[in-house]
């Protein structure tokens, strides 16, 4: 059986949805989840958001024995975490890494992600519908 996609969460997007819909839209992490395992049909995804920066290096550690790809919206993590960047590093598998805004047309300290060094490819912009992109995007590869 094909190993899941990993959609790994980071700090504060458990409140999607609940302030700054200018930049985030009012979809909650509930909807796009939904968004996600809908994505592929008989494509498993495992969905999960954490605040803490450790909780998410042992995810990918876990994804290292258990998945296929991994979709990460790191969220600040993303302009933060060396110990991210290198637990991902050790990936073997595609790694989309994700943002609903486009972090380039925001302020200076959102333009500058680790994460983008051993991502297989960045998503920034499209608000939810980036999610099942993403998934779409990793089976293609996975397919390939
Ligand atoms: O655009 C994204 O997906 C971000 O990764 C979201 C992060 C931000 O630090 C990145 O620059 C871009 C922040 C997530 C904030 O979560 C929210 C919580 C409640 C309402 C709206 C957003």
């Amino acid at each position: 059986m094909q190993k899941p996609v990993f959609v790994l969460n980071g700090p504060n997007l458990n409140r999607l949805g609940t302030r700054e819909p200018h930049i985030y839209g009012t979809t909650t992490l509930a909807d796009i989840e939904a968004l996600c395992r809908a994505a592929v049909p008989g494509l498993a995804v495992d969905f999960r958001q954490s605040n803490h920066e450790g909780e998410l290096v042992e995810w990918v550690h876990e994804a290292i024995d258990k998945a296929a790809a991994i979709v990460i919206n790191p969220a600040a993590y993303s302009f933060t975490s060396i110990a991210l960047l290198d637990a991902l590093k050790m990936f073997p598998g595609p790694i989309i890494e994700l943002h609903i805004s486009n972090i380039h047309r925001r302020e200076a300290h959102y333009h500058h992600s680790y994460i983008s060094q051993v991502a297989t490819a960045v998503i920034a912009g499209l608000g939810a519908a980036g999610y099942p992109a993403a998934v779409r995007a990793v089976a293609a590869l996975l397919e390939s």
